[in-house]
Parts: structure tokens; sequence; C-alpha cells
């Protein structure tokens, strides 16, 4: 009777360690699965996150005279607060809209600033170009920047979207004068796409601002519709 109750405690002895051993290694399988599978998970993240960060991010290139409102217009558009001086270099300011980063590259536009532009088309996805409406005077020498923006090389077939700015200011030029003025048609369509818009409020109902966000996002969108 006593060697019975031996052995049968012997035999639960052994179920007992086997199985603490069996749940042990079961454990450290599962423990080395999950270390791998996270690993490898890190690894494609690295790649894709490569990937993501290209298709992600957005260049537009905003250009214009000095004082023609380049610095104030981005800080409306982006809500990043900018102290209003002019911008002696340049600035880029991020505007993220659906997880893809809008970088606003503002190039200074005085005389002695205004000769590097040409080293920042590489890479444009939309050129934003800056006219002062209420500056009739400098309306010649803005557009024949324009005109040597658009027929340069490197921004063929990226969009243009001019705005016409400071539409408050009494006197000044309508977006049909500047659109007239600039000659849109003499741009060759094929190679840019060109969408001029003002400033104000076109109506109680359209916020500027907010339609120039939104066809900037639609002209990067769909470059050649
Ligand atoms: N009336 C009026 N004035 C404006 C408007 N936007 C900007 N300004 C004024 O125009 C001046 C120049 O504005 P900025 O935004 O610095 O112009 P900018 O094109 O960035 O100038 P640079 O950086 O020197 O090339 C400032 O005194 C602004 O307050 C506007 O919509 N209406
Ligand atoms: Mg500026």
């Amino acid at each position: 009777m006593s060697d019975d109750r031996n052995l049968k405690t012997l035999v639960k002895a052994a179920l007992y360690v086997g199985g603490t051993a069996l749940v042990g290694y079961g454990g450290y399988q599962l423990y080395k699965y999950c270390k791998n599978k996270y690993s490898r998970s890190v690894d494609e993240g690295f790649e894709d996150a490569t990937k993501l960060e290209d298709s992600y991010i957005r260049k537009i290139l905003v250009l214009g005279l000095e004082s023609s409102g380049k610095s104030s217009l981005v800080s409306k558009l982006t809500q990043v607060k900018h102290v209003i001086k002019p911008t002696e270099g340049f600035n880029v300011t991020p505007m993220e809209v659906a997880e893809i980063v809008y970088n606003f590259w503002e190039i200074g536009g005085k005389d002695k600033v205004r000769k590097f532009w040409l080293n920042f088309l590489q890479d444009t996805d939309l050129l934003m170009y800056v006219i002062d409406s209420s500056d009739i005077h400098s309306l010649p020498i803005t557009i024949k920047e324009l005109k040597t923006l658009v027929g340069d090389e490197r921004l063929k077939n990226v969009p243009v979207l001019v705005i016409a700015s400071k539409c408050d200011t009494p006197g000044a030029l309508t977006v049909r004068d500047v659109t007239d003025a600039i000659d849109v048609k003499s741009i060759e369509s094929y190679k840019h796409k060109v969408k001029v818009l003002g400033d104000t409020n076109p109506s109680p109902e359209v916020d500027a601002i907010e339609r120039i966000r939104q066809t900037i996002i639609a002209l990067v969108k769909s470059p050649s519709k």
C-alpha cells in the first residue's frame, strides 16, 4: 500500500516537472519567435520609412519681388507665425495636410538675394509666385522675372500658382488685371499649368487663404491637369 502511494507521488512529481519544463520550453520558443518577428518588422519599418519620407514631402517654391508679401502669405497658409521682416536668405516652413508635408521654400526678393533664386529650382513641385497688386510700378520687372523662371528647364512641367497679393489696398490691380498683365496664354501650357488667385475673399462664403491652400494641394496632386 505504502509502495503504491510512493509510486503515485513519484509519477505526479515527474508529470509536474515534465509539464513545467514543457511550458518553460514553449514559453522560450514563443519569446524567440516574437523577438525575431519584432526585429524583422523594425528592419522592414526602416526600409518603408525611407520610401515614405520621399513620397510624403512636397516642395513649394515661393518667389516674388521684395516686399510682395511672401512671408506674410506663407505665415497665413501654414499658421506658423513669422516675424514680418525682409527675408535675407530663405525660410522653409512646413504645412502638413493628410499626412503629406508641404514645405514652403520662401527665398527673399531683394535684388541681392534674387540672383540666387535659380539655385533653388531643382525638385520643385509647385512654384507659387507672389505679385504685389498695389505696386503697379514694379509690374514689368516682376513679370520679367516670372517669365525667366517658367522658361527654365528645371521648372518644366511644374505648375505655377500666381498670387495677386495685397488686394485689400485701395486702388490695387484686380486679379483679372494681373492675369492680363502676365499674359498667361503666352506661357506654354504643355509645360505649365498656371492659375492666378487673389489674397482677399472673393465672396463672403469663400475664404481666400483656404482657397489658396486647396489649390496648392490640387495642383501638386495633378500637375498636368
Ligand atoms: N496691405 C497689405 N499689406 C501686406 C499684405 N501682406 C503683407 N503686407 C505687408 O507687406 C510688407 C512686406 O511683407 P513680407 O511678407 O515681408 O514680404 P516678402 O515678400 O516676404 O518680402 P521679402 O522677404 O523682403 O522678399 C509688410 O509690411 C507686410 O505687412 C497684405 O495682404 N495687405
Ligand atoms: Mg519674406
